[in-house]
């Protein structure tokens, strides 16, 4: 992998254009679609701060409910994502998870992007880090025909582009699309620009650090219950952490830099698992992969599940290849 940049502050712009050059067929609509993504980021980081500035647990200036605000929040992330990918000119069909059918765009637009607009908002109450989580297809159908579900429902390994928008102590944007590998950006919100952070990011081939929600544990089969006692028992010894943040972006950032795995089994209260494939599940997968990870539900590998609906959702389990290897003989087995 070439260096980038030579530079040491290399803005996103900066880097859209360097890559951009470094893939002579390519057409520029990626980077627009980038670029669109980065700009709606920032004015959601922004109205994220507002809430949460005014003392989040009753902020005078909004006098609304816990529920309000979190629906509000979802609603403005929705609407400023939808409103930045139009601009193009090039987005066929955008998907939200808030929204019941795909919004048709340019019928001769030629990608179909997928957003998980705002998740873990719960946590906005403690501040804790949330996420906008993108996934990026080229449309199988042809141009200028009738959008079809067909372009929609795609294996996760069809992906041109995913990423995500974490919102916390700094806004950070994190994409691959193939072949670039992964690469973080942190907002400087004195010049509105993201610069480059890491690039190229490599997930340790086996982390010390475990994390799902341990609270289903009644819920679990036995496989999964055992994969537990084993990584509970190296937790004794020192070798292995326990973390869990409960906000879907957060944990799986932090696994990508310092390895591990995540884990959401299929439980009694989830019993095809709570993560959805395609808005949650195929973006982060494909990230992981890129940045040299593995990704898989039930021993399988999630980029490639032919998705049978959009509300779809799996058992999960992702990080470094060695730990997710245990995981999946003890589970398999
Ligand atoms: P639980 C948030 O709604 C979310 O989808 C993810 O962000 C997160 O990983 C998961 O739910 C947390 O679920 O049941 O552990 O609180």
């Amino acid at each position: 992998m070439r260096k980038i940049v030579k530079k040491e502050l290399v803005t996103l712009e900066e880097f859209i254009i360097e890559t951009q050059n470094q893939f002579p067929e390519a057409t520029g609509d990626l980077s627009q679609l980038l670029r669109d993504l980065a700009l709606a980021g920032k004015i959601i980081g922004q109205e994220i701060n507002r809430t949460i500035i005014r003392d989040p647990k009753n902020p005078a200036g909004f006098k609304e409910t816990p529920q309000e605000r979190i629906d509000r929040l979802e609603n403005f992330a929705s609407k400023q994502l939808t409103f930045a990918l139009r601009r193009s000119g090039i987005v066929n069909q955008i998907v939200t998870e808030e929204s019941e059918k795909p919004l048709q765009v340019d019928k001769n637009g030629q990608y179909v992007v997928i957003l998980d607009p705002l998740d873990g908002t719960f946590n906005i109450e403690i501040n804790a880090s949330i996420g906008t989580i993108f996934s990026i297809y080229r449309r199988v159908t042809e141009r200028g025909s009738e959008p079809s579900e067909k372009d929609i429902l795609q294996p996760g390994l069809q992906q041109i582009a995913s990423g995500y928008i974490m919102y916390g102590s700094s806004v950070m944007l994190v994409f691959s699309t193939e072949g670039l590998g992964v690469n973080l950006f942190t907002l400087d919100e004195s010049l509105g620009e993201f610069f480059l952070a890491i690039e190229n990011i490599k997930i340790p081939k086996n982390g010390n650090i475990f994390s799902l929600n341990t609270s289903y544990y009644q819920g679990w089969n036995e496989a999964v219950k055992k994969y537990y006692a084993i990584l509970r028992g190296e937790q004794g010894d020192g070798n292995i952490s326990y973390r869990y943040i409960g906000s879907l972006v957060a944990d799986v950032h932090r696994t990508l830099l310092e390895g591990g795995i995540f884990l959401f089994p299929a439980s009694t209260y989830y019993p095809k698992g709570k993560l959805k494939l395609m808005y949650q599940c195929n973006p982060l997968a494909f990230l992981v992969e890129q940045a040299g990870g593995r990704a898989s539900s039930s021993a399988k590998r999630i980029l490639n599940m032919k998705p049978e609906a959009l509300d779809q959702t799996i058992s999960v389990m992702m990080g470094s290849v060695q730990n997710v290897l245990d995981a999946e003989k003890i589970i398999r087995d």
